[in-house]
């Protein structure tokens, strides 16, 4: 294309505020009826058989939905199924030497398996489980990579009806011991390290640290990921991933029968208080809803290859490169590696070596792709995609119309999809073949999905106005619980908004947001405690803990401030204990022990030392102003402080 036509491109795409789905895309779409909103509203619950259809049960539910003790809601009770057999066993016949998982390693390396392979593998592992001693309903922890073997872990777990909890591989030591002790998890299945940008990088210490801070007794699985380039001597509890397979080779184990309400996983997620959340899903509802979504929304079909570039270790890679694509018998693309290794093309290197049809990313992502330059797309064929999507915080037009027109060539409906670890999969988002595509607005709540956008007192916003999302219905994928916490359950999610006494229950996902005249709502952000970094959840007061933790510091508080590339960055204000001094050595401190504490993803992108912190009358340190500070906004109104000038000496520093 010359220049100025480019150019002139360039301007009518700024501009154009709304897009149609693309017409090839239409015809095709698994749902193209836009009767859909009302035949869901009209026959609601009932309309979510249409979820459940699309799995195959043991045994046929009694009800849709139960509320008889509210907000503790059942989904399809008395269903019986397993969610392995949904993803592997009933896909057998048809598709059994069709790809179910495509794996690329960081090196180039690849590993293939089909449905076929998939289900001896996972017998044989599951077997595995069981001869070292796991049973129904022990939660057996994972902490791994991009490798295979874990969703292999987690589908064999299924299939035992040993719910999984999976800790993120960049999460630290300690993060892994308090998941396991919080959820009496004496099940550990790690390796011994991964690559990252060509290095191998050793996991197996940060796995033993955190199992020496386990009190109780555990068993450990290693997967060999790194060959001979990293020995470590197990102990006797910790058991070789290959030699246990190859024991039961040719293992085969019938899936144990659940019940919809049985427990699937458990997911730990960060929140307003330190203590990580143990957000549970369970078997029925959960499986039906990410199986609805990724057929609704992703458009997924069996023959697709379809790619989301999400870490397993957090709920999109469960939801939909684990369970939604393999329930639905697709092939599921999974990358172990960065995007710029060993260049920065390397994601469409990947979309056009397996002609990818659908790619689900993150906006941070797309920042970055955007940055590197239109270049490296368009040294590559991406005519297999046929669908965009994007998940994990707010994207904001220019990026969208950017991942529109490079990647999707203007060809590509794009999904911008609004949902948490909580409610288990896509809850606010547009259909793709259905209605126009808004940038920056992820778009209507789905089908069946009644969320609105409120005012303090849950009154309505008026379009335009900026308020809290809300959702006043059940949903099948919907949290459960908190493990083992029912209380903090009702607390965080239900007593904002909902009205005990006249029955009326609201969840409150803690998401701020506005809507306009056709509907359509635009997240804004988190309103609670919560820092967004690249898509990934971390809690203000777990990285103020672990930065009091640091020698020398007295007390500490974490907000968010804007970041071109991460959406949000980690800024940390700190008052010292006296006789310590500031500089960079503390700095370098606290940095380390935020990172050993939580993980690199929450390493501070400032230190800023303090005599004071602002704080209310009341003694509660004012984050609103920090972060105005952190983002050289101009400072409202400071006059409920109790210490009004340390504001303006904070911001000096900076
Ligand atoms: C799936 C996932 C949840 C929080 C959520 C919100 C933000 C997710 C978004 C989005 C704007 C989108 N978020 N999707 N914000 N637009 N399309 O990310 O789960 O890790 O639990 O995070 O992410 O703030 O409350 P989780």
């Amino acid at each position: 294309m010359s220049e100025p036509e480019d150019t002139k491109l360039e301007a009518r795409l700024a501009e154009q505020e709304s897009f149609e789905p693309p017409e090839s895309f239409v015809e095709e779409a698994n749902v193209s009826d836009p009767d859909i909103y009302d035949e869901f509203e009209e026959n609601w619950p009932e309309c979510w058989e249409r979820a459940a259809e699309l799995l195959t049960w043991e045994e046929e539910y009694d009800e849709v939905l139960v509320d008889d003790d509210e907000p503790f809601y059942e989904w399809f009770t008395n269903g019986k199924l397993n969610a392995s057999a949904n993803c592997l066993d009933r896909h057998l016949d048809d598709r059994g030497d069709e790809l179910a998982i495509q794996w690329e390693g960081e090196l180039g390396e690849t590993r293939e398996y089909t449905y076929e392979e998939l289900h001896r593998e996972v017998n044989e592992f599951a077997a595995a489980l069981s001869e070292l001693g796991v049973e129904e309903d022990d939660i057996v922890t994972m902490y791994m990579p991009m490798i295979p073997e874990l969703p292999i872990a987690m589908l064999a777990c299924a299939r035992i009806g040993a719910p999984h909890s999976v800790v993120f591989a960049g999460f630290s030591a300690d993060a892994l011991a308090t998941r396991m002790k919080s959820a009496d998890s004496e099940y550990l299945v790690t390796c011994d390290g991964y690559y990252r940008r060509g290095d191998g990088l050793d996991h197996m210490t940060k796995a033993n640290e955190g199992l020496a801070d386990v009190t109780h007794d555990t068993t450990t699985v290693v997967v060999d990921r790194l060959g001979d380039e990293l020995e470590h001597e197990l102990t006797e509890n910790q058991h070789d991933y290959d030699d246990l397979v190859a024991d039961q080779a040719g293992a085969s184990l019938e899936p144990v029968v659940r019940d919809a309400e049985d427990m699937l996983f458990l997911m730990y997620t960060s929140g307003t208080t330190g203590q990580p959340k143990g957000v549970k899903h369970t078997t029925g509802g959960y499986l039906s809803y990410v199986s609805w979504t990724s057929h609704a929304v992703l458009d997924v079909k069996p023959a697709d290859t379809y790619w989301c570039s999400a870490d397993i270790g957090w709920i999109t890679g469960h939801s939909y490169i684990v369970y939604g694509p393999l329930a639905l018998g697709t092939t599921t693309v999974m990358y172990e590696g960065t995007p710029d290794y060993p260049d920065k093309d390397r994601m469409w290197e990947i979309v056009e070596n397996y002609g990818v049809d659908q790619l689900y990313t993150a906006p941070t992502a797309i920042r970055a792709f955007m940055k590197w330059g239109s270049r490296y797309p368009e040294q590559h064929d991406l005519s297999s995609l046929r669908l965009l999507g994007t998940v994990g915080e707010p994207i904001n037009p220019k990026a969208w119309k950017w991942y529109y027109k490079h990647i999707g060539g203007e060809e590509c409906p794009i999904v911008d999809t609004w949902w948490q670890t909580e409610t288990g999969g896509m809850m606010i988002t547009t259909l793709p073949a259905i209605g126009e595509m808004k940038p920056g607005s992820a778009g209507p709540p789905l089908p069946g999905i009644s969320a609105n956008v409120v005012d303090e007192a849950g009154e309505e916003v008026a379009p335009g106005e900026a308020g809290y999302v809300t959702v006043d219905r059940p949903w099948p994928g919907m949290l459960r619980t908190l493990y083992r916490n029912d209380e903090r359950f009702v607390s965080e999610y239900w007593e904002a908004y909902s009205d005990s006494d006249a029955d009326e229950w609201v969840y409150f996902p803690e998401d701020g947001a506005k809507i306009d005249e056709d509907g359509y709502i635009t997240i804004l952000g988190r309103v609670d405690d919560v820092i967004n970094v690249s898509g990934h959840r971390l809690g203000t007061m777990e990285i103020e803990s672990a930065v009091v933790g640091v020698e020398g510091v007295a007390e500490a508080a974490a907000v968010g401030g804007d970041h071109e590339m991460k959406g949000e960055a980690v800024y940390v204000y700190v008052i010292l204990e006296d006789g310590y001094e500031e500089g960079a050595e503390m700095e370098a401190a606290i940095v380390e022990g935020v990172e050993e504490s939580i993980g690199p993803i929450a390493r501070p992108e400032e230190v800023i030392f303090t005599p004071e912190l602002p704080k209310t009358r009341s003694g509660k340190i004012m984050r609103r102003l920090l972060e105005d500070i952190a983002n050289g906004d101009e400072l409202g109104n400071t006059s409920t402080l109790r210490n009004p000038d340390v504001v303006k000496d904070i911001a000096k520093k900076l």
